[in-house]
């Protein structure tokens, strides 16, 4: 059954592209923080992090995380999704680490898959390792899908450990990375058909597959996640400006096919996680 409303993610950073190539990336704090906030009025709910440090490179430095996921909490009323999926040099230890710094959700990738002329790693042991921990410590995973046999890795883990912290099953199909599924409707149709029961869902497509895959989730039922992380390209020979520009392209397809935005409020109640707010937001004026 599709959802009344839709729910947008935004992906603003990631780890692979470098600043001196894209100046509008935002890699530091206050640019992520001024982005959340854009893109939170742009109609995204939930923000997927990636944190970038002094020289604008990849890091998963635990100091830095928890600084920017509480200022995101004060700045926004954003849920946020801290990667531990990071850079494909990161090592598994510091990507389990992530965690310490108490998101309200983490992406979860359920394989290895071949990334580009890389090789981004999640074999079972660490797979498992971090789902316990994602439990343990009352994190939400978002449990990421670059390919159909991602799908029965996830059973696998749901069948081995359980459910996961708050109960709901939410996925995101990840289109369109060479080395993963295309990103296709034929494709979308396949992973959505084999998700476990009751699963939520979104799906971004990389690159020139953001908008097919955008248009196949909205019409299949699902949500959606858009931002630099997954493409720089707004259109043909249009660089992105923003990551809003994103968020606000999403916004108008969702509500053109009568799922407008769902609120952070209902993103909260729909994946459930724990209720980290009070004591961030306690000592605002
Ligand atoms: N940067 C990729 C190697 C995630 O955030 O969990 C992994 C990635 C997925 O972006
Ligand atoms: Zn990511």
């Amino acid at each position: 059954m599709s959802a009344a409303r839709t729910l947008i993610t935004v992906a603003p950073t990631g780890a692979e592209t470098a600043k001196a190539a894209v100046p509008a990336l935002p890699v530091t704090l206050d640019e992520l923080v001024e982005t959340g906030q854009a893109c939170e009025a742009a109609g995204a709910a939930l923000i997927h992090v990636h944190v970038r440090d002094d020289h604008a490179r990849p890091t998963l430095d635990l100091a830095r995380l928890r600084d920017t996921v509480e200022a995101l909490r004060e700045a926004t009323t954003l849920l946020v999704q801290l990667s531990t999926g990071g850079a494909v040099t990161d090592p598994f230890d510091d990507r389990l680490r992530v965690l310490d710094a108490e998101p309200d959700s983490c992406s979860l990738t359920c394989g290895t898959v071949n990334f580009g002329d890389d090789v981004f790693q999640n074999p079972w042991p660490f797979m498992a390792e971090l789902y316990q921990r994602t439990q343990a410590q009352q994190v939400v995973p978002e449990f990421e899908l670059f390919d159909l046999g991602h799908v029965a890795a996830l059973h696998r883990l749901l069948d081995s450990y359980g459910a996961p912290y708050g109960g709901q099953i939410h996925c995101d199909l990840v289109m369109g990375v060479p080395g993963g599924m295309p990103g296709t409707a034929q494709a979308l149709v396949a992973a959505v058909a084999a998700l476990p029961q009751g699963a939520s869902w979104s799906a971004t497509g990389i690159g020139r597959t953001t908008l097919p895959v955008a248009l196949a989730a909205l019409s299949a039922g699902g949500h959606l996640r858009v931002g630099m992380e997954d493409t720089v390209t707004f259109a043909k020979g249009r660089p992105v400006t923003d990551n809003a520009q994103l968020v606000r392209r999403a916004a108008e397809l969702a509500a053109l096919a009568q799922r407008p935005p769902m609120s952070t409020d209902d993103a909260r109640a729909l994946l459930r996680v724990k209720n980290r707010r009070t004591a961030a937001v306690a000592g605002r004026p």
